[in-house]
């Protein structure tokens, strides 16, 4: 028997894939980007494409196990399966235990980007750890900075939808690595490339769309701000600011207006390293080529200024008026689109039920190096990972590895493989992938929301998050009625939010339809929508140039650029003197994907992108082993000199600590500082120094 299954891709992406599987006898045989869905539109990223491999990859994790050896052992630990009563049994104990020693705080939940279906990201775990009073996690390692900066002037974490692209006839990709991130935004940006657009690339990295780009700009990392505020200066001094729209939709103009004197395009040019002659064209080219759409993502929030490049980057299209078009505006996110009821998901008034009787603590991501060896009051003793592989991808990777192996730390990830992160847990859990569990899917890269419907069997004795964590708080004795709710009255629920965007969209319709957009208009019709041609979702209606809630967190309340500590315009560069964009890989999402060999074949995970001049300087080829190192550390990696970063930069992708060379990867030199605004991370804004290392020579332990 034949069956197509219609499912939507819950990885950490914004292109929210609708996604077709083949399933025959039970098992899944084919997967194929869904041709009906307008997003989709038939194709799926090289990653997902290959994902039955994922799916019935030997090195799944599909039974409950119990390390027997030592913690940490890069990949050489040695597990025990055990029943799921067993693992219950010794979870609840533990957490009973520490929870009556130390008080529930001393629970951490980590959790992030590993399923974004709103289901198995945020409700039943939710509901457990606030029902045990455990302590919060700000889930702030991606996005928080950028988000907080787009809230704080526009209201909401809404933007251009990705239809529109086709309109425009001018298209800034700000930070935005859209063959690698993003690739469903591209049949749009080539179909207005068609019709005569220009695409822009503003990027230290020349990604592969800075290659295909009409113009790559290759900034110096962290300079955005300066670069934001130096267009506006031309475009105010020009008189090709829309006054009109200005005086209508924004506040804080005047004072915007104050600060545009210091960023004259010379001052602009020596920050940012871009000629004093381009910045005027880009000026030019944007705010007179109409309709122009920005494409900014998340790439300039990974900043220690990020919030305020964010605000400033989001003021140019409110000074164009460029919102008032078909085509123009900027897209950073469009998640707040979607206004789910959360708090029926996740319910938050059950942390009143704990044992606390309050609001627990909230414990940043970032730091959880820090919360594992630092923190007290109580201490850390329980640690629970699900979506997650913090071992990998938590900045201050020593840090995070040594609060991992403290042996009186009880750990449980719940996984689908065998990650960096598992080799430090006393049991592991194995999770289902979004073919074998039911869930709502929604997207931060366009407006359609999707379910996703089961498509075979759990495979072993796997269970999804919301299962997991249902049975667990059953058996900790938590009688409320949510803990038995069943999956599809949680999408009832989240769809039950009373918002006019989910207006006549139900859970029946969208098992039926696989393509449904938010009501953006009100009226249903799918009309192109202009999210702020006439005003912003802010209290008075209008962009906040100027938000005076920034003073009391210390940043300029219009924005100002203010070099990272980390970067070439500080004096730590003169003893690490190359700025290091820790990046993504294009054929990995984050540290997902990185242990199948069909994706490794498709990349080159260990090498030290440099530029000609900087390897020159220091006797390094093409090729050559090369040691990278900063105040936190050391790594080795292989040196590629191509011309994909300019003279100051260096750059290396994100992978598996075990599969590299010494058990650590590019997180070890990057540090927990965090952002500006919201508490992000600041991956981006890191230093160090490179130099030719001869075969023999190996990491240090620190
Ligand atoms: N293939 C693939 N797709 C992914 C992911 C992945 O790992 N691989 N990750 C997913 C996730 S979690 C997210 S959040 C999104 C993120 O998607 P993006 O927001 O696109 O994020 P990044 O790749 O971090 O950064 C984008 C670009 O910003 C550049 N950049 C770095 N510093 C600066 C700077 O100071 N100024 C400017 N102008 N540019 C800078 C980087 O070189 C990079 O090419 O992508 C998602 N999609
Ligand atoms: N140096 C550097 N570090 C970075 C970044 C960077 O650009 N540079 N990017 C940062 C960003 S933007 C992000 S979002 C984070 C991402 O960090 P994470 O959210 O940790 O994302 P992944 O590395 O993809 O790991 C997710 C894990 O969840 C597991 N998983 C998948 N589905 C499920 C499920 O349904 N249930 C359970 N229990 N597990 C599941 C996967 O197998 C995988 O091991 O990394 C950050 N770290
Ligand atoms: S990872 Fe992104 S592009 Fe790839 S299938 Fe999933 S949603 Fe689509
Ligand atoms: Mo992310």
């Amino acid at each position: 028997m034949k069956r197509l299954v219609h499912a939507a891709c819950p990885h950490d992406c914004p292109d929210g894939c609708a996604v077709l599987i083949t399933i025959e006898d039970g098992r899944a045989t084919k997967i194929q980007g869904d041709p009906e869905h307008p997003i989709t539109r038939g194709f799926l990223c090289g990653k997902v494409a290959k994902y039955l491999d994922r799916v019935y990859s030997p090195d799944r994790v599909l039974y409950p196990m119990r390390r027997v050896s030592a913690k940490g052992t890069h990949g050489d630990g040695v597990f025990q399966r055990i029943s799921w009563d067993d693992a219950f049994n010794e979870i609840v104990a533990r957490l009973k235990k520490i929870s009556t020693e130390f008080g529930p705080e001393a629970v951490l939940p980590y959790s992030y980007g590993g399923n974004i279906g709103v289901l198995n990201n945020g409700s039943m775990d939710m509901r457990f750890f606030h029902r045990l009073g455990a302590s919060q996690l700000h889930r702030s390692i991606c996005s928080q900075a950028g988000g907080d900066a787009i809230i704080s002037i526009y209201g909401r974490k809404i933007g251009t939808e990705p239809e529109q692209f086709r309109h425009a006839k001018y298209i800034v990709a700000w930070g935005a690595n859209i063959h690698g991130n993003n690739i469903h935004l591209w049949p749009f940006i080539e179909e207005a490339r068609r019709n005569g657009a220009k695409l822009v690339v503003i990027d230290p990295y020349r990604t592969r769309t800075a290659r295909v780009a009409d113009w790559h700009i290759a900034i110096n990392p962290g300079t955005d701000v300066a670069l934001a505020m130096g267009l506006m200066h031309i475009m105010v001094r020009q008189g090709w600011h829309d006054a009109d729209y200005i005086s209508r939709y924004a506040e804080g103009f005047d004072e915007l207006q104050k600060r545009l004197p210091e960023y004259t395009p010379e001052r602009v040019a020596q920050w940012t390293g871009i000629a004093k002659d381009d910045i005027e064209r880009l000026a030019r080219e944007y705010a007179t080529t109409r309709p122009a759409a920005i494409r900014l993502n998340y790439g300039i929030q990974r900043s220690q200024n990020g919030g305020a490049a964010v605000r400033a980057v989001c003021m140019l299209p409110v000074i164009s008026g460029s919102w008032k078009e078909i085509g123009g505006g900027l897209q950073l996110s469009t998640s707040g689109g979607f206004q789910l009821d959360r708090t029926a998901l996740e319910r938050r008034d059950l942390m009143l039920k704990s044992p606390l009787g309050r609001p627990s603590r909230t414990v940043n991501m970032v730091q959880l190096g820090r919360a594992l060896t630092e923190l007290d009051h109580p201490p850390v003793k329980a640690l629970v990972v699900y979506n997650c592989n913090p071992a990998a991808i938590c900045p201050e990777q020593q840090l995070v590895t040594r609060g991992l192996r403290r042996e009186d730390l009880f750990t449980v990830v719940h996984e689908q493989f065998l990650t960096d992160t598992t080799d430090y847990a006393d049991i592991v859990l194995p999770a289902t992938t979004f073919f074998e569990h039911k869930d709502l899917v929604q997207a931060y890269g366009h407006y359609y929301l999707q379910v996703s419907h089961q498509a075979m069997e759990p495979l072993g004795e796997c269970k999804s998050n919301v299962d997991f964590f249902r049975e667990l708080a059953l058996r900790m004795g938590f009688d409320d009625e949510c803990f038995r709710q069943p999956v599809d009255a949680m999408i009832d629920a989240a769809l039950a939010s009373g918002v006019p965007q989910l207006a006549g969209i139900n859970r029946e319709r969208l098992e039926r339809d696989p393509s449904v957009r938010l009501n953006l208009n009100g009226d249903g019709n799918g009309e192109p929508w202009l999210p702020f041609a006439k005003g912003f979702p802010t209290p008075t209606g209008k962009a906040r140039l100027y938000d005076g809630e920034l003073i009391a967190l210390g940043m300029d309340p219009v924005a100002s650029f203010v070099p990272p500590e980390e970067s070439r315009h500080q004096s730590a560069a003169k003893q690490y003197p190359l700025e290091l964009l820790a990046r993504k890989a294009d054929n990995f999402l984050n540290s997902t994907f990185v242990n199948h060999p069909g994706h490794q074949k498709m990349e080159q995970p260990h090498k030290l992108e440099m530029a000609q001049s900087d390897a020159q300087r220091r006797g390094i080829a093409d090729g050559d082993r090369v040691r990278i190192f900063n105040q936190r550390g050391e790594i080795f990696l292989q040196a590629r000199v191509d011309g994909s970063v300019p003279a100051g930069v260096v750059g290396a992708k994100l992978g598996w600590a075990k599969l590299s060379e010494g058990g650590r990867n590019i997180n070890l030199l990057t540090s927990d500082r965090l952002t500006d605004l919201g508490g992000g991370a600041t991956f981006y804004s890191t230093l160090v120094e490179v130099e030719r290392a001869d075969a023999t020579s190996t990491v240090t332990e620190g």
